[in-house]
């Protein structure tokens, strides 16, 4: 009899604990509940009050007369328009915030940008408590730096080593489980 609720506790933990990392992952929309992705909502004041890790979403809503540009810090500051990173006119739009790092994004309509329609957004490491973000930092759009060893001339993909990480926390999550019964 022990053992078997001894297992359901263990059973009913592992189940909490994967629930847990898949809920995870959260999805923002752009400007908050009281507002949006327009010219008269505090984006600023809205993304410092969030904190953004590796994994969430963001999801900007908007009308016809807005889009989406993501840009660099340069046309971030500048409101520039003539190089955008990508460009997005169909609402809802969801941006994964894969990497750790700035990301930036304003409006390319009219002057809207200028008018306050531009949001930074600070992406920090899931691991990491949140390190604050140095603003003496000169860097213009620095690419977060991998730990894993790269030989020059190699083409990096980000995407396929962040979905390995994700499958061996996977394996790793189901190997305890196992060690976990196989120890009753
Ligand atoms: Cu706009």
């Amino acid at each position: 009899m022990a053992k078997v609720s001894n297992m359901r506790v263990l059973l009913g933990v592992a189940a909490t604990v994967m629930l847990l990392e898949v809920a995870a992952a959260t999805n923002y929309t752009v400007g908050g509940q009281n507002g949006g992705w327009d010219q008269t909502t505090d984006l600023g004041t809205w993304a410092s009050s969030q904190t953004f890790t590796v994994g969430d979403n963001l999801d900007f809503q908007f009308g016809p007369t807005h889009d989406v540009l993501e840009v660099n810090k340069a046309d971030f500051d500048s409101c520039g328009t003539g190089s955008p990173i990508s460009t997005t006119t169909a609402s809802p739009a969801r941006f994964p915030l894969a990497a750790a790092g700035t990301r930036y994004f304003i409006c390319g309509r009219s002057n809207h940008c200028s008018q306050g329609m531009k949001v930074q957004i600070n992406v920090v490491a899931a691991t990491s408590p949140a390190p604050p973000q140095s603003p003496n930092t000169p860097t213009t759009s620095s690419p977060t730096p991998t730990s894993s060893p790269t030989p020059p001339g190699t083409n990096v993909k980000p995407p396929a080593s962040s979905a390995m990480k994700t499958a061996a926390g996977t394996l790793l999550g189901f190997g305890f489980l196992v060690i976990m019964l196989l120890s009753l």
